[in-house]
C-alpha cells in the first residue's frame, strides 16, 4: 500500500526538521518532447524565435546545466515523476502504446505529494508511461483498469504514448475521449488486423507524411505509425489539432480548479514526430515542420500564461518549462528537418542528441518562473529532474514517506534561485542503457560496446566507446577532448560512484 504523507504542519509540531517555504503556489510542470538545448531563442537559437518562452525566461531563472534523467522519453519521465532512477527498474525503455502502467499504484509520485498537500492534480498531454494493469490487455472501449488516478492525478487527459504510436486517441480520466461506439478500438503491437491498410502496403494513403525509417504500420490521418490499430472513428485525433486540444484542456483544468491550489503536469506533443502542426503555422518557419512545431510549442506556452493571467494567477503560480530529452532532426518521418535546419544547432553547443550518451541527449532547457519569488537571471548550477519529487514536495509542504522518491534530493532552494548549490552529481540513462554521470567540472561515460553512430535511422552519435571517456565541461562543453587517460583517479571515483548507485540511493561522490 502507498504510504500516506503527513502535512508539514504536523511534522513540524512533532519535531521534524523540514522547512516550509511559506507560500504555496500553484505549480505547472510544462514538459516539451524532444526540445533541444539549442531550440529556443532564449537558449541561443537564431533561426527560430520563441517570444513567449523568452518572456518567461526574461522574468525567471534560466538554468544552463539542467539534466533530464534519460535521453529518451519513458525513462526520463519515470525519473521526473517518481524520484527514482529509471535504471533501477526493468521495462523503463521507450514504451509501446499498449504498455501496462510502468509506475505502479503503490509507488510514490510527485502527484501524490501534491494530492496529499490538498492540491488538485492534473496531467494533460503526452504520457508514455503505460496505461492499464497489463500490457496488451487494455479494454480501449471501456474504463481502463489502471490509470493516472491510481498514481496521484485527479484529472487526466492524455495521449497513451506518443503521436507516432497507436492508439491515436486522447484518454480522459481512463476512457477514450469522444468515444465512438460505432468504431470500437483494437490495438496490437504484434500483428495487423485483417484488411487494414498500413504505410507499407498502402503508401498511396500517406497523404500528409511519409516515414523515413520505421513508422510504416497503421495509418491514421494520412500518416503511418508504430503499431496496429483498428477503429476509433470520431475519437481519432487529427495531428493538426493535438496542440490545440492539449492547450484547451490545460486551460479548462486551470479554470475548473476555481481558486483551489493546483499541480498541472502539462506535456506537449511538440516537438516529437510526426511533426504536423496546425495549418496556421504552415510556412511560418524557414526550418519547415520542425520549426513550425517549435512555434506551436511557444504558442502553447502563451495559451497557458494567458489562462493564468485571465484568472489572476500569474503571480501565484510556479511555472517550470523543460524538455524530456534532447533533440533529433530525422526521427523517422521525411519532414525535411535535416535539410531545412540550415545553421540551426538543436543541441546548441552540446554534442550528440536524443538517445545519446553525449550531453545534448539529456541536458535540456529548464526555466523556473514565479514572479516575486524567483530572481531573474541565469543559474549555472548543476540540477536534475530527479529532484522534482523531493523539491516540489517541500514546496507543497509535505514530507516524503520513508523510502519514497529515494533518489530525489530536496534542491528547492537552488531551483528557486535562493542559493546556487549544485547537485553533487547527475545520473543519466542513455538509450543503450549506459549510465552516464556529471559531477562538478566532469562528465563521465563508462565504456560501452556498440557502434559510434546509431545504426537504425537517426544520424546521431551514440557516445559508445570501448574505453571510458572523461570530459572537462568547464573547458570542453562540446565533449571533444577525452581526458580519461590523464585522470585515472577520477575515472576510478566515478566507477565507485556507479557501483554505489546500483545498490543504494544514498550514494555519495567518493
Ligand atoms: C523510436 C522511434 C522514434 C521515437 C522514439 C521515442 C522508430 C524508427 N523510431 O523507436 O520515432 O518515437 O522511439 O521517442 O520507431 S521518445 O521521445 O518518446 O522517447
Ligand atoms: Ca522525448
Amino acid at each position: 500500500m502507498k504510504k500516506t504523507l503527513l502535512p508539514l504542519s504536523l511534522l513540524v509540531a512533532s519535531g521534524c526538521a523540514a522547512q516550509s517555504v511559506g507560500v504555496r503556489p500553484n505549480v505547472i510542470l510544462l514538459v516539451a518532447d524532444d526540445l533541444g538545448y539549442g531550440d529556443l531563442s532564449c537558449y541561443g537559437a537564431r533561426r527560430v524565435e520563441t517570444p513567449c518562452v523568452d518572456s518567461i525566461a526574461r522574468a525567471g531563472l534560466v538554468f544552463t546545466d539542467a539534466n533530464a534523467c534519460a535521453s529518451t522519453s519513458t525513462p526520463s519521465r519515470y525519473g521526473l515523476l517518481t524520484g527514482s532512477y529509471p535504471f533501477r527498474k526493468a521495462g523503463t525503455d521507450v514504451a509501446a502504446g499498449n504498455a501496462g502502467m510502468i509506475i505502479r499504484p503503490e509507488q510514490y509520485t510527485v502527484a501524490d505529494a501534491f494530492r496529499e498537500a490538498g492540491y488538485v492534480t492534473g496531467a494533460v498531454g503526452k504520457w508514455h508511461l503505460g496505461l492499464g494493469n497489463r500490457t496488451a490487455e487494455q479494454d480501449w472501449n471501456g474504463k481502463l483498469d489502471k490509470d493516472l488516478s491510481d498514481i496521484g492525478f485527479d484529472y487526466h487527459y492524455i495521449m497513451a504514448a506518443t503521436a507516432d504510436r497507436v492508439p491515436c486517441v486522447f484518454i480522459e480520466n481512463g476512457r477514450v475521449a469522444n468515444f465512438d461506439a460505432a468504431a470500437p478500438i483494437e490495438v496490437s503491437y504484434r500483428e495487423n488486423f485483417p484488411g487494414e491498410p498500413t504505410g507499407r502496403t498502402h503508401p498511396e494513403l500517406l497523404t500528409k507524411l511519409r516515414p523515413s525509417h520505421g513508422h510504416d504500420q497503421s495509418i491514421v490521418n494520412g500518416i503511418s505509425r508504430i503499431g496496429y490499430m483498428k477503429g476509433g472513428g470520431k475519437a481519432l485525433w487529427r495531428d493538426e489539432d493535438i496542440a490545440d486540444s492539449i492547450a484547451s484542456h490545460a486551460e479548462r483544468f486551470i479554470e475548473n480548479c476555481d481558486g483551489r491550489p493546483f499541480f498541472l503536469y502539462l506535456c506537449t506533443n511538440d516537438i516529437h514526430v510526426p511533426r504536423y502542426p496546425h495549418e496556421r503555422f504552415r510556412g511560418k518557419s524557414p526550418m519547415g515542420l520542425r520549426g513550425e512545431a517549435i512555434l506551436q510549442f511557444d504558442w502553447t506556452v502563451r495559451r497557458v500564461t494567458e489562462a493564468l493571467r485571465r484568472r489572476g494567477l500569474s503571480d501565484n503560480t510556479l511555472l517550470i518549462i523543460t524538455s524530456d530529452n534532447g533533440p533529433v532532426l530525422d526521427d523517422g518521418y521525411a519532414d525535411g528537418a535535416e535539410k531545412l535546419a540550415g545553421g540551426h544547432r538543436p543541441g546548441g553547443r552540446l554534442r550528440g542528441g536524443k538517445y545519446s550518451s553525449f550531453e545534448a541527449g539529456s541536458v535540456v532547457p529548464f526555466i523556473v518562473h514565479w514572479p516575486g519569488h524567483v530572481p531573474t537571471g541565469t543559474s549555472k548550477a548543476l540540477v536534475s529532474h530527479i529532484d522534482c519529487a523531493a523539491s516540489l514536495a517541500r514546496l507543497a509542504g509535505v514530507r516524503l514517506p520513508e523510502g519514497a522518491a529515494a533518489d530525489s534530493h530536496d534542491c528547492l532552494d537552488t531551483w528557486l534561485g535562493r542559493d546556487t548549490v549544485p547537485r553533487p552529481f547527475a545520473v543519466k540513462l542513455s538509450a543503450n542503457r549506459n549510465i552516464v554521470l556529471r559531477s562538478g567540472q566532469w562528465k563521465y561515460i563508462p565504456a560501452h560496446g556498440g557502434g559510434a553512430m546509431i545504426q537504425w535511422g537517426p544520424k546521431i552519435e551514440t557516445g559508445n566507446s570501448p574505453a571510458p571517456q572523461l570530459y572537462d565541461m568547464t573547458r570542453d562543453a562540446g565533449e571533444e577532448r577525452d581526458c580519461a587517460r590523464e585522470h585515472p583517479d577520477i575515472v576510478a571515483r566515478f566507477d565507485r560512484l556507479l557501483e554505489q548507485l546500483r545498490t543504494t540511493p544514498d550514494a555519495r561522490m567518493p
